[in-house]
């Protein structure tokens, strides 16, 4: 018999700046929930990726004076990279950038305009010419401003295509009263209807000409499709629908769960299944829009300097701990607030306190008591039973909390194990019968229970909690028998072997000084404002490169002949340089910080070998290096004075 399939999702995230960690948390909980599936018999399919198109993305590329490609690149190999870090266990990682992706939508767009539930007619809005963007009445800031750069905008009419959202109005009412579990929480459900369906459901804009990069409309190549129909269609291109290998396609969908944000639900719940439905598709079963991390009760945004990032907290306090926090403290459906003292809160009494130190009591005993041999479990009654029956009762209600994507209280049932494990320590005093012979059966008892107990917390927090419970499992001594490791084996006690080899080894979580703990994250985490004059750049490595590698780049001096302002694009600039006996053209985002006529006749040092791009129309022949910080406050460029140009930088 083929196994039961589950699909889980994540949005797909904007590479526009680093993820923090509320891209982390449904990350996070999606590589739960597909772990879980896995270790219950399914077959997963867990997909994530990124969402690459749209002006953001080209002005965020252009600026850094690199071509969206190069800059895309670069971004993804650090999200992937930071899932591979948090072993995140994707298995698609799909690009909008991908062919795969592209050629896909652009039929799933032809298929709608041959259909008519796409037609072209004028979009009109408020516009913003040095942002290029359209923006609704609603978005503007007060007195008719850009809500982006907050210059004055001006009403104005673009061609565009539309997709007809209101014909499927009454359907998706219609589905919502037929399926009311569709979207989670349920509140969310109630909001979608009272709000959204219940308005006047206007159709869609689904193409834009005010930019071009994105996925060209097939038949009219001066639009681009815009965001979310190509945004949306992630979830069936990455399964090979309308390719020759539909297999996936197949097998997997409707996906079981999409996981999203709160803010994202209403295109998930009702753009995305109007255009299902006009596909002629099933829907996905659920929508999942969970709560916001907060930060001082606001939402996290880089501009308010109020952004926590995974990386430090992994490096200091390991994944493990990262996880459990995240998916243990918050509601999954609603918003929670991060602060340094619940963190360090949660690590101290929940893992350090709880779990660590049960599992080191608990070795210790075996070792100190039993020559680290497990004795056999030799007898029954009442404290020994009670713990039993909580170690056996635990799977049921990890089972049920896991489906209903409830992480805390998944957790929380485990951790009540734990808590009881402990209790019984106190319950028997373990110190006092190695004290009395005659309680040696006793004694052997709470050993073999403890462990046992453990063993099954060990099994149920491993999908969450892998690389803590595969400590555990060394304590334990089990290395071989994976039997002991399936999420059967919990609904069993008495599973671990008589004579077993118990190992203290190291504490599994440190106790931690949360005062100490506190100033250090506040540090890290201050907005990187000029405090007393003096700026912190907080320093993430990339990878390792050998000389070779590094040896293919060239750098040479370059004098700069002539600057002038980009004819298109604010940020950037456009230089004459001559290197040696050549001349050559590049672009650089550096407009905010230099005039372009200051530059003339200064010397700079220039990257020759990259490949040229064409930035907003420019041709760029290389790339000048400059010393900048990372929130884009301050830029300087290193002048050379006594070497000529031409002459190589290494
Ligand atoms: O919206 N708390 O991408 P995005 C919790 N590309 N979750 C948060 C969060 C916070 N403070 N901040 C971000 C997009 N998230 C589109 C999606 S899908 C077809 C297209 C998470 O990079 C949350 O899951 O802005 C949210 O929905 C997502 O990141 C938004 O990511």
């Amino acid at each position: 018999m083929s196994k039961k399939t589950f699909y889980v999702t994540t949005p797909i995230y904007y590479p526009s700046g680093r993820l923090h960690i509320g891209h982390t948390y449904t990350t996070v909980a999606a590589d739960a929930i597909a772990r879980f599936k896995r270790f219950t018999g399914y077959d997963v399919r867990f997909l994530t990726g990124t969402d690459e198109h749209g002006q953001k993305i080209q002005t965020v590329a252009n600026d850094k004076g690199l071509s969206e490609i190069e800059y895309l690149d670069g971004m993804i190999a650090d999200i992937k990279d930071l899932w591979k870090t948090m072993d995140i266990s994707y298995d698609d990682f799909i690009r909008t950038t991908q062919s795969r992706h592209k050629d896909v939508v652009q039929k799933i767009f032809k298929t709608l305009f041959d259909q008519g539930d796409i037609y072209k007619s004028e979009y009109e809005g408020w516009y913003c010419t040095p942002c290029e963007s359209f923006w609704t009445e609603t978005q503007l800031k007060e007195g008719e401003l850009c809500p982006d750069c907050s210059r004055k905008v001006t009403k104005a009419k673009e061609e565009a295509y539309f997709f007809k959202l209101s014909k499927y109005k009454d359907r998706l009412i219609k589905y919502y009263e037929e399926h009311s579990d569709i979207c989670y929480p349920k509140s969310r459900m109630n909001e979608m209807l009272n709000n959204f369906l219940n308005d006047d459901l206007q159709d869609l804009c689904v193409s834009r000409t005010s930019f071009d990069w994105g996925i060209k409309v097939p038949f009219d190549p001066k639009h681009v499709i815009y965001v979310w129909i190509d945004a949306l269609s992630n979830y069936i291109t990455s399964l090979g629908y309308l390719t020759d290998d539909e297999s996936n396609f197949n097998k997997y969908w409707p996906a079981d769960v999409h996981i999203v944000g709160k803010e994202i639900m209403r295109f998930h719940s009702i753009i995305w299944p109007a255009l299902l439905m006009a596909l002629d598709l099933p829907l996905p079963k659920k929508v999942f829009g969970h709560g916001w991390i907060l930060f001082s009760e606001d939402k996290m945004s880089k501009s308010k300097g109020n952004v926590v990032y995974p990386e430090p907290l992994i490096e200091r306090y390991g994944i493990d701990s990262l996880k459990y926090f995240l998916l243990r403290e918050f509601t999954f459906g609603q918003d929670g607030n991060y602060t340094n003292k619940n963190f360090l809160t949660r690590l101290n009494s929940d893992l350090a306190n709880d779990l660590g130190n049960l599992v080191s009591r608990t070795a210790k005993m075996v070792e100190k008591y039993n020559d680290k041999n497990l004795p056999a479990n030799k007898v029954s009654g009442s404290f020994h039973d009670e713990l039993k029956e909580v170690a056996l009762n635990t799977h049921k209600d990890v089972e049920n909390y896991m489906n209903e994507l409830d992480f805390s209280n998944a957790l929380e049932s485990i951790w009540k194990l734990i808590r009881r494990c402990n209790k019984y320590i106190d319950e028997t005093t373990p110190w006092l019968l190695i004290k009395d012979e005659s309680k040696k059966d006793e004694l052997d008892t709470v050993l073999y229970n403890l462990c046992e107990s453990i063993r099954i917390a060990a099994v149920l927090i491993s999908p969450i909690m892998n690389e803590t419970a595969n400590k555990i499992f060394g304590h334990l001594g089990i290395t071989d028998d994976k039997d002991l490791l399936t999420f059967d084996s919990t609904k069993e006690f008495g599973l671990l072997k008589e004579g077993t080899i118990i190992e203290k080894g190291q504490n599994l979580f440190n106790r931690l000084d949360i005062e100490k703990e506190i100033e250090f994250l506040e540090e890290l985490f201050a907005p990187k404002e000029e405090d007393n004059g003096e700026y912190k750049e907080e320093i993430v490595h990339k990878e390792q490169v050998t000389i070779d590698d590094f040896a293919k780049l060239e750098f040479r001096v370059g004098k700069v002949l002539e600057g002038k302002k980009h004819p298109k694009a604010d940020k950037l600039l456009v230089f004459k340089i001559k290197v040696g006996n050549e001349e050559r053209q590049i672009v650089s985002g550096i407009s905010k910080f230099y005039d372009p006529k200051e530059l003339e006749g200064k010397k700079v040092i220039v990257v020759c070998n990259l490949k040229p791009v064409k930035l907003r129309g420019e041709l760029s022949e290389g790339m000048i290096l400059a010393a900048f910080r990372s929130d884009d406050s301050k830029l300087e460029l290193p002048f050379v004075t006594d070497i000529e140009d031409g002459c190589t930088v290494g």
